[in-house]
């Protein structure tokens, strides 16, 4: 019998069909095989609460994505104060709501395994330890102007991932997602998972063990890019 496997799985935002393919095709086992997700499984696309479900029988470790964020921030308004958007959120959530926004509500910003940190987005630049970083950080990074202010300047400045220097430089692997528009990091220590599924390209995950990334061409494009 094989080894047992950790299988990392990018952005979802409601791409449950391809989620369930990319399981069945893994052969992933589950109770042996371990899952995590980097978050982002709501949002955009069309089948969040089947997407959390899934997750869930397959017992998955999951951090927390800017899109379950946003869905945090909807429920602690009161529904005049909420935006169409914030109601699309939770609406899609289904019946089995309150439960999910308190299962969303635990997920950690990061996971820390021997060799690996699993994040939504990426690492704070400048600081050491993953506990002491800003959460919007760690939950919105794609480049670094020095401060923080700005996390969006593709082009102008460097991706966070080339700006850790010597203090962020820890042995462990980073793996991440939400950059749908760079797609796929494939650097020794950072692994970028985000390959814009909900955008009709394709879902990607990667496994430690075999050193391999899986990929699941995405059945259309749900949704267009913002
Ligand atoms: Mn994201």
């Amino acid at each position: 019998m094989k080894k047992p496997r950790r299988l990392i799985v990018g952005d979802i935002h409601g791409c449950a069909d391809e989620l369930a393919e990319l399981l069945f095709r893994f052969k992933f086992m589950p109770g042996y095989d371990t899952l995590f997700s980097v978050g982002d499984i709501i949002g955009k696309g069309p089948k969040a609460r089947e997407a959390l479900e899934l997750l869930r029988q397959f017992g998955a470790r999951i951090t927390l994505g800017n899109h379950e964020q946003h869905l945090l921030n909807a429920a602690a308004l009161s529904p005049a104060k909420r935006t169409e958007r914030h109601a699309f959120y939770l609406a899609s959530l289904g019946k089995e709501r309150d439960y999910w926004l308190d299962q969303i509500s635990k997920w950690p910003l990061y996971i820390e395994e021997p060799d690996l940190i699993i994040v939504h987005a990426g690492l704070e630049p400048g600081i050491a330890d993953p506990a002491k970083m800003r959460p919007k950080v760690l939950q919105n990074i794609r480049t670094w102007d020095g401060t923080g202010d700005n996390m969006n300047r593709q082009g102008e400045d460097p991706p966070w991932f080339e700006c850790l220097g010597t203090a962020g430089a820890s042995a462990k692997t980073v793996v991440f997602g939400h950059w749908a528009e760079r797609g796929l990091v494939d650097l020794p220590r950072f692994k970028g998972l985000d390959t814009g599924c909900v955008y009709g390209k394709e879902l990607t995950a990667w496994c430690p063990e075999e050193k391999k990334f899986h990929h699941i061409p995405a059945r259309k494009a749900y949704a267009a890019i913002d």
